[in-house]
């Protein structure tokens, strides 16, 4: 997530005149998760954090395929409830099983969904997942809410708290044109055309919500925040029967 309050000040000398332009690099801001109880981390076995998820039931955690599919539930850990990365907050589960896309290769090629499961129940509020019906929560200009704790600048470092950012949909010829791999069967892009608001990379697998459901999982996106280069995000209703199966495991 992109920080918001930096304002970058470039002094550009063109044809011998000093011209100031403003650069504001506006985006996330902190959250608390206790109004956001599903947001959880995912981390390896040693705690560094590497991607977000979303609880969507009491032992289930959504995440991207590119998050999970090297990994293995002995080595990957789940953090719930933990809104500073440097507390000792929440709970940190273990897993049991890690379920990837069938389809999965690449996140630009799309099936970029896993479903994590947490050996023991967890006690957090989990999110709906968007529905095959709820195509208005897709209509291009919804506002949603991106989470996580992943680099507030492009080359910058990941986040020590939780930060959130407002994206709206963007429609699909926008996404097709700023990407030639966009599949609009399969992903949903968001953001400004100028750019300014992002997910970037440690936020991948995280959630993206409107109407108080899941549409969205953090997938990806030519570098943070770009003007013309929107974030990419696993369209959720696309895979809503894939996931729910994996709840009923
Ligand atoms: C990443 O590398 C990543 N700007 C996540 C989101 C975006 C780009 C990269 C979207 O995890």
């Amino acid at each position: 997530m992109r920080l918001a309050g930096l304002l970058m000040t470039l002094m550009v000398v063109f044809a011998g005149t000093a011209t100031a332009v403003d650069v504001r690099v506006v985006g996330g801001e902190r959250v608390s998760i206790d109004d956001h109880p599903w947001v959880v981390y995912v981390t390896d076995a040693s705690g560094n954090q590497f991607c977000g998820g979303t609880l969507v039931s009491p032992t289930k955690v959504v995440t991207a395929a590119h998050c999970a599919a090297m990994r293995t539930p002995r080595n990957t850990r789940v953090v719930l409830g933990r809104e500073d990365r440097q507390s000792s907050a929440g709970v940190v589960a273990r897993l049991t099983d890690i379920w990837v896309h069938p389809d999965y290769v690449s996140a630009d090629q799309g099936s970029d969904v896993a479903v994590l499961t947490l050996r023991d129940a967890v006690g957090f509020t989990s999110l709906p997942l968007a529905r095959a019906t709820d195509e208005e929560l897709y209509e291009p200009g919804t506002s949603g809410l991106v989470l996580g704790w992943g680099r507030t600048s492009e080359q910058g470092s990941s986040s020590r708290y939780l930060m959130g950012a407002t994206v709206p949909v963007m429609d699909d010829g926008h996404c097709e044109n700023a990407y030639p791999q966009f599949d609009p069967d399969e992903m949903t892009c968001a953001g400004y055309p100028e750019g300014g608001v992002d997910t970037c990379q440690g936020d991948s697998g995280g959630p993206y919500v409107a109407g108080g459901r899941l549409i969205g999982i953090t997938s990806w996106g030519e570098g943070c925040a770009r003007e013309g280069k929107p974030g990419v995000y696993s369209e959720v209703k696309r895979y809503a029967e894939d996931i729910e199966a994996q709840l009923r495991i």
